[in-house]
């Protein structure tokens, strides 16, 4: 049988080409790039200066795209795995009736929500949310679990409940414009968080009234820097918030006027943190109490101040604590939607209305969150026990689009444990990943340089760079909508668009085109039945559908909608940014002109700019218009977190390792080929403080066993006078599994760390695990071994 498509690939491109825009995918940051092409190569790779957020900034990891690309593992064809585990090569029409069928029994004889899809990530690829997104809302299913799950939904949680935030905000610390910045749980100068992070510490450092203080159990290269380095204990930075926030509160320190303003509950947190005992929290994370008051004091005489965060208390325990805390802090001294504190931003698009709607997993009952995508995102930790779950209705077939779970999700053995229970699962992969070699199908989808790609972090600046393929990909490889496209139609949940829908989308690049489609579109869209959410998964299909083919590639039909959108509701930001087409007063023709824009400047063009001096008041939705701290369950978690008694140590497995340190030579799961790296390795080892080393009996180029409750391995360790007693820290370099360049075997070169973490150590609120406190112990390891070629001793 013939399913339904709209499109067999990208347009080829050039196989050779001069200075072509694109961008580097393999962190947030998405520098601009320049790259030469050459017979169908990447060739070489410079920084772009003309890209609007990056400005000619770049680091060495930007040349490991060609890995990235050109590799031994691509998928070049829809898989099919066979009873004896080998995969045959199938048709994609094969591959999509056969999923289509399978889905449709799952979906028929149990739930829509026994279908998940894990993924929807990745760093500079987020072109698979523009079929995610329509297709599980027209399956009915809100299962997507994502790599937002895993370190930052407690911030879409905490803002939700403090300023009734929308799902496309974020809150981060303006460092830029910050006389004062408290930056915990990150190392930018390595991790390259924020902007131009290399160039901005700089600035920030050698500014004799500019401050910078850093909260990290290691003596970090941004720690280095810093006017004051907290070295707390890892793991207890709820207490170090406590005591400063504790030290405001008794020393009387906080902005009563911007309280009146911005705050309501007040008093409930003043009272809650009126008898925290701040020389008690000192104690508890391990530093001088002074130090802790003399942050809190400066922090609030500062003209501006910020806090900047990220993985180092994302991925601990009390993580979305924290995440309040930071709030409450800012708040209380007046530091939030102003330049240099801490300024709400938001991505290309409309303005969205509030998601209200909160689906809850079966088990552990926590709630999907809305962030960034308007589709609940829950976390990845959870995965196994929605599969395992006794319930009728639980997660029976995985669809794995942009994520490695097998690698980079907690607790490897629950999720090999939980894969063998699933009826289906399906991978869509550029790559024969660890995850993909054990999928029952595997779709080959292109590298983000082979297909029309974006990525929408947030930025003060909204910024965007839709970037056109520069090689062409292997020829069976299908962009992700247009996968999920197909699937849609093969199940029958999702009808052809109506013929006049074609018909008005050849008019939609003129403004009374573009209006006369969209009214259609959203008519024809709502007379088909099915709840708003089913609906709105209709219109992003016949959207692709319809004006697809009448665009570069119908990968920009929803991305045509964003920037519509954006010009249509988001007049102020737009003229700030482009204040040359105030003239411009039709909506529509706004919107018209950012798609010509965006299309014109592969680059990148910057759509908007935030009004940060109304910043406060556009971004909260509380009724009463101010920010509502008095939050009974936090306030009740703090006080009681306050009272407990210090953690005994835990006497079998008394480390804490930090699984997962980004290093100059980590990229989490994207590179898999390991010759991009240089210089002498291993690259993977754990650092260990001198201390440890001298209890153990360790030196130079020795190697451990490092064992958790859940699994062990061997791992070369690093001798490092910068860790803390206690702490140990392994780069995020997992074990990918790559032909060896000699035998063609499969060989494995990094560490696996989730073979170590526990899916059920995470958070209660949002299941965020705890990576960064995976309690270990080590021992010496006497017979000399290759440390090119471990051997992965899993439990489980
Ligand atoms: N080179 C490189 N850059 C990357 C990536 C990469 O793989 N390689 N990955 C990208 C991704 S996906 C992300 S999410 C970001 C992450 O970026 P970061 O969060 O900046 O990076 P990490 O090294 O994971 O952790 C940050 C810091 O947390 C500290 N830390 C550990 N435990 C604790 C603790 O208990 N409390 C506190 N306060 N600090 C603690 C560590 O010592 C480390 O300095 O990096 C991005 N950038
Ligand atoms: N122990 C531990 N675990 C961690 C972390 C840690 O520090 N410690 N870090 C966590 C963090 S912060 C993150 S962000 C995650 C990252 O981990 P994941 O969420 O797994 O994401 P990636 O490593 O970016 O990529 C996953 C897969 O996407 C594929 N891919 C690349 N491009 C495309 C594309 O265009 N389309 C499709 N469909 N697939 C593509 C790659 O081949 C790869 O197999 O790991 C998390 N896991
Ligand atoms: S890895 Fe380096 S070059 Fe690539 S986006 Fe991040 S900071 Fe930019
Ligand atoms: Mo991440």
């Amino acid at each position: 049988m013939n399913y339904s498509k709209v499109s067999n690939g990208p347009a080829p491109v050039p196989n050779n080409a001069k200075d072509v825009p694109t961008a580097c995918i393999i962190c947030s940051h998405n520098c601009g790039l320049r790259v030469d092409v050459e017979n169908n190569q990447i060739a070489d790779i410079r920084p772009d200066p003309s890209n609007p957020v990056s400005d000619g900034y770049s680091c060495n990891k930007a040349q490991a795209i060609s890995h990235y690309v050109s590799h031994k593992q691509r998928v070049t064809q829809p898989l099919k795995r066979q009873a004896n585990g080998s995969f045959v090569p199938v048709s994609w029409d094969q591959a999509i009736g056969e999923i289509a069928e399978k889905l449709n029994q799952i979906r028929k004889t149990y739930a829509p929500r026994a279908i998940a899809v894990a993924g929807m990530g990745g760093q500079g690829n987020h072109s698979n949310a523009l079929g995610i997104v329509p297709f599980m809302h027209l399956l009915g299913s809100p299962l997507v679990f994502s790599a937002l799950g895993q370190e930052k939904t407690q911030h879409a949680l905490v803002d939700r409940r403090l300023f009734r935030a929308k799902h496309d905000s974020y809150l981060p610390a303006d460092e830029h414009h910050s006389p004062y910045v408290i930056l915990m749980g990150s190392n930018p100068l390595i991790s390259n968080r924020g902007r131009n992070a290399t160039e901005s510490y700089k600035e920030l450092v050698q500014d004799p009234n500019r401050q910078l203080v850093v909260v990290d159990p290691r003596v970090t290269e941004t720690a280095r820097k810093a006017d004051r380095h907290i070295q707390a204990a890892p793991a207890t930075d709820v207490f170090v918030l406590m005591g400063l926030v504790a030290t405001l509160v008794q020393e009387d320190l906080v902005n009563h006027s911007s309280i009146a303003d911005q705050v309501s509950g007040y008093e409930a947190v003043r009272q809650a943190f009126a008898d925290i005992n701040v020389a008690d929290m000192a104690a508890r994370c391990e530093v001088d109490e002074d130090a802790l008051r003399a942050t809190a004091r400066e922090f609030a005489a500062a003209p501006a101040a910020c806090i900047s965060y990220d993985l180092g208390v994302e991925q601990i325990p009390h993580s979305t604590l924290v995440s309040y805390l930071i709030r409450v802090l800012l708040l209380l001294t007046g530091n939030i939607g102003k330049l240099g504190g801490n300024v709400f931003i938001h991505q290309l698009g409309p303005d969205m209305p509030h998601v209200s709607r909160m689906p809850a997993l079966l088990e552990s009952g926590i709630e999907g969150i809305p962030m960034f995508a308007p589709i609940p995102q829950f976390p990845p930790a959870k995965i196994p026990e929605e599969i395992l779950s006794e319930h009728p209705d639980r997660i029976r077939a995985l669809i794995v689009d942009g994520a490695n779970p097998l690698v980079s999700y907690p607790d490897s053995a629950a999720f090999r444990k939980a894969f063998d229970a699933l009826d289906l699962l399906v991978v869509i992969e550029p790559a024969m990943s660890e995850t993909a070699r054990v999928a029952d199908y595997v779709l080959p989808a292109p590298v983000g340089y082979e297909k029309w790609e974006f990525s929408s972090f947030p930025r003060v600046d909204i910024s965007a760079q839709w970037r056109p393929p520069v090689v062409n990909g292997p020829k069976e490889a299908l962009p992700e909508p247009e996968i999920y496209y197909r699937l849609a139609r093969a199940m029958g949940i999702l009808k052809a668009a109506p013929k006049n829908l074609h018909l008005l989308a050849g008019q939609a690049h003129k403004p009374a085109g573009a209006a006369a489609y969209l009214a259609a579109l959203s008519g024809q869209a709502g007379l088909r039945g099915g709840n708003p959410l089913t609906v709105f998964g209709r219109v992003g299909f016949w959207l692709y559908e319809t004006l697809g083919p009448k665009l570069p590639n119908p990968s920009l039909s929803a991305l045509w909608f964003l920037a519509m959108g954006m010009g249509m509701t988001r007049r102020k930001e737009v003229l700030l940014a482009n204040p040359e087409l105030k003239p411009i007063k039709n909506p529509f023709a706004l919107g018209l002109k950012l798609v010509e824009s965006l299309l014109e400047h592969p680059e990148g063009f910057r759509v908007g700019k935030l009004d940060v001096e109304n910043n406060f008041t556009d971004f909260c939705f509380q009724r009463d218009g101010k920010a509502q701290i008095n939050q009974p369950d936090f306030l009740h978690d703090i006080r009681q977190v306050a009272a407990s008694s210090p953690e005994a140590a835990d006497q079998e497995f008394p480390l804490v390792l930090n699984g997962g340190m980004r290093t100059g030579w980590s990229a989490n799961t994207i590179v898999r080929d390991p010759s991009w790296r240089k210089g002498k390795g291993p690259h993977y080892a754990m650092l260990v403080s001198v201390q440890e080393a001298e209890v153990h009996g360790l030196s130079k180029g020795d190697s451990v066993l490092l064992e958790s409750r859940r699994g062990r391995f061997e791992v070369p360790i690093k001798i490092d006078k910068n860790t803390r007693p206690g702490h140990l820290n392994i780069p995020n370099i997992f074990n990918l599994a790559y032909p060896d360049s000699e035998t063609g075997e499969l060989k494995a070169t990094g560490v696996g760390i989730n073979e170590l973490s526990d899916a059920d150590e995470c958070d209660p609120y949002t299941g965020c695990p705890y990576h960064k406190r995976i309690r270990c112990r080590i021992s010496k390891i006497e017979v000399e071994s290759d440390p090119e070629n471990l051997p992965l001793v899993a439990n489980g």
